[in-house]
């Protein structure tokens, strides 16, 4: 491998945003570390990507601090000069009301998108610093962590929650020459929706029909921008919608 080749691992590399920005980095000629529950997934993208840069596939459940530990430990020479972390990896479960919620679903977006990210985070951080210069996190967070919804509770909470550990990551990464960006789509044409309503593939296409939603290309393109800018650029949130998706006022609820 060309000692030049920069190396972005990404976690959730399996589908939608994860596996658009495998597939975009790949194009701009990254090295590439996939990670992802979903092995046979893995396996399609390094066939897919793996003659053009080197890609190191590992299926990881980012929920599994001991894993996340022996991926981290064991990832093979050429692949340790992490320049990009895209903590990508996350999900929500259900949209129906608090009072209503699977108390285990709380708990696994909790599990996911808190300690998982913050767990991959902590134990890259070291390959990241010691990148210095030019390396960047950049955490998926989401609209849903500024805008309050029905039915985005845990998940809406969990996005806020990445947002601020990104900017409180950023104060404490002063000086190592280490970027963090929280970039925040909105809605996302992905398996999101279909993994939100537990496999009702009927559901999940109704959520997209007659929208021009953004396709998870079009959030691999930001990604690619923040982490090939300048050096001493730190983009701090980028929040990106499709023209679609627009504000509402307050709702009022009268007697
Ligand atoms: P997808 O469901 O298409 O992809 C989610 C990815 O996360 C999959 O690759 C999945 O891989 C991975 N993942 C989930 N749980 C785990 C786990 N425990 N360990 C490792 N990997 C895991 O959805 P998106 O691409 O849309 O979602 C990607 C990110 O973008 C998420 O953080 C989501 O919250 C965020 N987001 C999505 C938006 C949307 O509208 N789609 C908008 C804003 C933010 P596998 O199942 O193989 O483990
Ligand atoms: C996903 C975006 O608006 O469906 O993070 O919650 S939204």
């Amino acid at each position: 491998m060309h000692e030049a080749t920069p190396i972005a691992f990404i976690t959730g590399a399996t589908s939608g945003i994860g596996r658009a920005c495998a597939q975009r980095f790949a194009a701009a000629g990254w090295g590439l570390v996939l990670t992802g529950r979903r092995e046979t997934r893995l396996k399609a993208l390094q066939r897919s990507l793996g003659d053009t840069v080197p890609v190191h596939i590992v299926p990881l459940d980012i929920t599994d601090h001991r894993a996340v530990e022996k991926v981290v430990s064991t990832l093979p020479e050429a692949f340790t000069n992490i320049r990009l972390l895209l903590n990508n990896a996350g999900l929500a479960l259900g949209k129906g009301p608090a009072q209503e919620a699977n108390l285990e679903d709380w708990h696994a977006m909790i599990d996911t998108n808190i300690k998982g990210l913050v767990t991959v985070t902590r134990l890259l951080l070291p390959r990241l610093i010691a990148h210095g210069e030019g390396a960047t996190v950049i955490n998926i967070g989401s609209i849903a962590g500024h805008t309050p919804y029905p039915g985005g509770h845990v998940y809406g909470a969990s996005k806020a929650f990445v947002e601020q550990f990104s900017y409180n990551l950023r104060c404490d990464l002063s000086g190592t020459g280490v970027r963090v960006t929280d970039l925040a789509p909105g809605m996302t044409e992905s398996e999101f929706t279909l993994v939100r309503m537990k496999g009702d593939q009927e559901i999940a296409t109704d959520y997209y029909s007659g929208t021009r939603s953004l396709q998870p290309s079009d959030v691999a393109e930001q990604a690619l921008h923040i982490a090939e800018l300048p050096s001493q650029v730190n983009i701090t949130r980028l929040e990106v919608t499709p023209l679609c998706q627009q504000w509402s006022p307050f709702t009022i609820v009268r007697n």
